[in-house]
């Protein structure tokens, strides 16, 4: 246990989860993490510790957790230790149950979770025990933490800090709480110096030579835009080694991919490709975006909803088709599409005043009655995975939902 977390429940979580790992023996680890700059700085900590611990690991790159990804991942493989980080922390029941107890899995997520009280699966998450994963604690600190514990990792310190900014925690001027642990071992070590600009606070970190926003802007680049081109593990290489002239090249060229292909997009909507209902306009990508991952329909979405052609007084939804040839693990048998939510300005300020319903509470209504999954909910983003050729029906189930509770409003 380290000392500045004496009696720390978190810490006493992953206490324990490392004893449930140093009870059995494995020769293999599979690292399945998230394609984001937070996922792929966790995927490279736990890389690193385990393959310095002498451990044959693997890492599996991964935008989304589904049962047909899972059971492909999880085919063919006994006696592996299994991390999953930056994701799953609520389907730890279902991986568990796809696993079949051939294997050990370890969840490291920061996202809301769920537990889960069988033998072959550990699961650690900061919101299961009240601290919020979304301000205090990313997956890259919460893997640093984890590893610091099993081996003498310090130097990694940094890459946690480089994930928690990507995920924007330090939002309020600076990084808070556990990530702060991370960043004060960065700086103890020298890896890592506080610069304050105006009331905000920014990370140099030494061995990149660069801030922590600016390299994290480059990894999610490489792993979310260059998803399909198995960029992500240019991503992870940089991580561990730094970001060479290729690297630096690809995420140029990465950028110019996705301004490109967002410029003819928003040509295609001028001309007429937006389809109006009473709440909502609405669009679908298809493959256009390919070879970006899904987590680009998002991107998209907010970049045009203040845009002079787009109705202010409705969301704006876009479709992007879930591509199911994954790399490295190959073609899966479900067929998806991601569907992401926003507010342009004027009606995102309803929302927040409570006079139209929130995103959060239309989207995931309207994704279960079509048997999907809601992604990520807020307010006035949100996006849900649905099965591909229900995109019709989804739109007129939420164009329902709103009907109702804007007549409960007395709209
Ligand atoms: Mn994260």
């Amino acid at each position: 246990m380290l000392k500045e977390f004496l009696k720390d429940e978190l810490l006493e979580v992953m206490e324990k989860a490392k004893k449930g790992i140093c009870s059995r023996e494995f020769e293999n680890v599979v690292i399945v993490h998230h394609n984001d700059a937070d996922g792929l700085c966790a995927g490279a900590i736990l890389y690193k510790t385990f393959s310095e611990l002498g451990m044959k690991t693997k890492t599996i790159c991964i935008e989304k957790v589904h049962p047909a990804i899972v059971e492909k991942i999880h085919e063919n493989r006994k006696d592996a230790l299994f991390i999953y980080t930056d994701l799953a922390g609520l389907v730890g029941d279902v991986i568990a149950e796809i696993d079949g107890g051939r294997n050990l899995i370890l969840i490291l997520d920061h996202h809301p979770a769920k537990n889960v009280e069988k033998e072959n699966i550990l699961v650690v998450a900061p919101e299961l025990l009240g601290v919020s994963g979304d301000v205090f604690v990313s997956a890259s600190t919460l893997a640093y933490l984890f590893c610091r514990n099993v081996a003498d990792v310090k130097e990694t310190a940094s890459l946690a800090v480089i994930g928690s900014v990507g995920d924007y925690h330090d939002r309020s001027g600076g990084i808070l709480g556990y990530d702060r642990v991370a960043l004060q071992d960065a700086i103890e070590s020298g890896e890592a110096k506080i610069k304050i600009e105006g009331s905000r606070e920014r990370y140099f970190i030494k061995s990149f030579n660069e801030y922590a926003d600016v390299i994290a802007d480059y990894l999610t680049t490489l792993g979310s835009i260059g998803y399909y081109t198995m960029d992500y593990k240019l991503g992870i290489k940089a991580c561990l080694e730094g970001f060479d002239d290729k690297a630096m090249q690809r995420v140029e060229e990465l950028k110019r991919i996705k301004e490109e292909k967002f410029k003819n997009k928003i040509k295609e909507l001028i001309a007429g490709e937006l389809r109006k209902e009473k709440f909502v306009q609405w669009f679908h990508v298809g493959r256009d975006f390919m070879p970006m991952g899904v987590k680009v329909i998002g991107l998209f979405c907010h970049l045009i909803k203040d845009m002079s052609f787009v109705d202010e007084s409705k969301f704006v939804a876009g479709f992007q088709d879930f591509h199911p040839e994954l790399p490295e693990i190959g073609k899966i048998p479900w067929q998806g599409v991601k569907v992401s939510f926003r507010a342009p300005a004027p009606l995102e300020r309803k929302v927040l005043s409570g006079e139209v319903p929130g995103l959060d509470v239309t989207l995931p209504w309207a994704t279960e009655r079509v048997k999907g999954v809601a992604d990520a909910t807020h307010r006035i983003a949100a996006a849900s995975l649905i099965d591909k050729g229900k995109e019709e029906e989804f739109i007129k189930t939420w164009e329902e939902i709103m009907e109702k509770l804007m007549l409960k409003r007395g709209k």
